[in-house]
């Protein structure tokens, strides 16, 4: 057991988007999700991350002035009661955020460190290749966890130059990657903790554990996020990125307090 596991942070997955591919729909309304958001927090959330663009595969592109206004209510009532990321890659959006109270923005473009350095907030750099449109066809790579590991820390690195006073790296588990690359990603994350940056990681209900399960949907995705979180708290990471909020704190807490022995009633 490392030092890393006691502390991994949970960051809750709210999408205000018709269409991301597990909550799409069911947050929409200012007060759903706002109401989402305070359970999160009831259930011991440390982040909450909200995106107004889905980014699955596929997924159509929506404007600036769509994004800022499904997200922004959203950001204003929670962010008093909660660390608020915002989940975008478009320079507009994230700046608003910042000013509504958002002060992580979590950016699956990894382009925007400049932002972050000049609003004095955290970033994360998220890897993706090409754009969600397109990035499922066919994703190729000659050594995927060199190539992922290499670009983040190039990014990582100018980011620290340019002032960023919080630095995250998330290899982007399903942007732009087969089933093969996810595994082997996955199965190299100590890699990128040696790295020395703080890593998140996002598998939660993703595709390639419904092919990995057997072929299950979505809904049938829980098992499997969570021995993925658990397997990716043991590799060191800081951060994972969740739907199910309570089922992953509880395991996260099983691990960092109760199964290490500092826990152990007397
Ligand atoms: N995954 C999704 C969205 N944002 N951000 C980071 N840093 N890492 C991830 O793995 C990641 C992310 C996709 O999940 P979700 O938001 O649930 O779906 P959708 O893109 O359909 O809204």
């Amino acid at each position: 057991m490392t030092d890393g596991q006691a502390g991994v942070l949970v960051m809750g997955v709210l999408n205000v988007t018709p269409d991301s591919f597990f909550d799409g729909g069911r947050y929409l309304d200012v007060d759903a999700a706002v109401a989402r958001g305070m359970e999160m927090i009831a259930e011991g959330v440390d982040i909450i991350d909200v995106g107004g663009e889905s980014t699955r595969p596929g997924a159509d592109p929506v404007t600036a002035d769509e994004e800022r206004r499904r997200v922004l209510p959203v950001i204003a009532a929670l962010s008093p009661h909660v660390r608020v990321s915002i989940d975008s890659s478009k320079a507009a959006v994230a700046a608003a955020a910042v000013e509504a109270g958002a002060t992580l923005i979590n950016d699956v473009s990894a382009s925007l460190s400049p932002l972050a350095a000049s609003a004095k907030v955290g970033w994360v750099a998220m890897h993706m290749q090409g754009n969600p449109r397109t990035m499922q066809r066919s994703p190729e790579y000659g050594d995927v966890v060199l190539e992922v590991h290499d670009s983040l820390l190039e990014r990582a690195n100018r980011a620290l130059t340019e002032g960023v006073p919080e630095v995250w790296i998330d290899p982007g588990i399903g942007f732009g990657k087969t089933l093969e690359h996810n595994v082997r990603l996955l199965g190299a994350l100590e890699r990128f903790v040696r790295s020395g940056y703080p890593v998140m990681v996002g598998v939660s209900r993703k595709q390639f554990l419904g092919t990995l399960a057997g072929g299950v949907g979505p809904e049938e995705r829980l098992d499997a996020s969570l021995a993925t979180a658990v397997w990716a708290a043991t590799q060191g990471v800081g951060m994972v990125r969740v739907h199910d909020v309570a089922q992953t704190v509880m395991a996260m807490r099983l691990m960092g307090e109760r199964l290490t022995g500092e826990g152990v009633p007397a």
